[in-house]
């Protein structure tokens, strides 16, 4: 292929000068294209916290920037409990119920109830635009579901993102087992066509490793303005390997591993110039023996307490460390 378009040219200058590439267009699906994490998890409410889910819920936000005035659907992949994909216990007896929020309450910025973090708290605000109940049912087995039409304008506008919020919320209602699943946002019904602009974070993130040896999953949260340092939480990580921490001038710091059923904390500074950009936790699983079926938690806070996003599309691309460039030394003339 011959990369003489004008758009290309550009392209590879942005690249050739290392600056991050702000607009993507495939923030679409959930867990996104760079993270490499086969699927979300929520087990059924009487499930064990030591099968990797804390808290049997899981709360996800769709940004759909303002200039764009289609409708658009929410498709659920393997909204079932049963058949492929899912991590039965004992026989498929789970019910997990998908609901989709839009309007005032929504937004996680304003409201931080919304964002899903602690128990009692009420997550599910905003107008309930859509909800449904999935059991065990082979007509949704390894197929998706999808939620809308919706209007953009249903969502909560977000001025700062200049984007409306849309949420949904995934509550294991009944049953223990685990239920895997992905989202796709789409502008049609039976296909996954893209929401040119579009992203989707979380503030816990609940999700299932590969059962692979080679297989780095990778989450990118994002690092706001103010911010000195920030603190790390992972939950019955089954102590499978490292997780590192990578960005522009990190090239890999371990953090604390949880084992079973139990979390573990790390603090981890920033630099200044790393505010407004994305760091890249990386899941290396351990070598040797593997451990199957991981389903791990993941949270993070800045200093003061707020939690911080991950992305589904990392802002500002995947984070490449960059070594210093080596200063020459002159020696002084004698
Ligand atoms: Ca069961
Ligand atoms: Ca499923
Ligand atoms: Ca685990």
């Amino acid at each position: 292929m011959k990369l003489n378009k004008p758009k290309y040219r550009i392209l590879i200058l942005l690249v050739l000068l290392g600056l991050p590439i702000a607009v993507r267009l495939y923030g679409q699906a959930v867990p996104g294209k760079d993270e490499n994490i086969p699927f979300l998890v929520t087990f059924g409410k009487l499930g064990r916290t030591s099968w990797g889910d804390n808290d049997f819920n899981q709360v996800f936000f769709f940004a759909i920037p303002k200039d764009f005035k289609q409708q658009f659907f929410i498709r659920v992949f393997d909204p079932d409990c049963g058949g492929e994909h899912d991590e039965i216990q004992g026989d498929f007896n789970t019910k997990t119920m998908f609901s989709v929020y839009g309007g005032k309450g929504v937004d996680p910025e304003v409201n931080e109830e919304s964002r899903g973090l602690e128990k009692g708290l009420n997550f599910k605000s905003g107008n309930l635009l859509a909800s449904k109940v999935f059991g065990n049912e082979a007509r949704y087995d390894n197929k998706f579901y999808s939620f809308g039409p919706f209007n953009p304008a249903e969502g909560d506008f977000n001025a700062r993102w200049n984007s409306y919020f849309f949420k949904i919320v995934c509550e294991g209602v009944a049953g223990d087992d685990g239920n895997l699943y992905r989202y796709f946002l789409s502008r049609d019904a039976n296909n996954n066509l893209a929401v040119e602009g579009a992203n989707a974070f979380t503030y816990s993130y609940t999700f299932r490793m590969w059962n692979d040896f080679k297989s780095v999953a990778h989450i990118y949260p994002y690092v706001d303005t103010g911010i000195v340092y920030i603190k790390q939480r992972n939950f019955d990580w089954d102590k499978d390997g490292k997780i590192l921490v990578v960005s522009r001038y990190k090239q890999g710091i371990d953090v604390q591993t949880s084992n079973e059923d139990d979390w573990a904390e790390t603090r981890i500074p920033i630099e200044s110039a790393e505010e407004g950009s994305s760091l890249d936790f990386q899941f290396h699983k351990r070598q040797g023996e593997l451990v199957k079926n991981n389903n791990v938690v993941v949270t993070l806070e800045n200093q003061r307490g707020d939690a911080l996003k991950f992305y589904s599309s990392p802002i500002g691309g995947v984070p490449v460390y960059q070594p210093k460039t080596n200063i020459i030394k002159i020696s002084p003339k004698k």
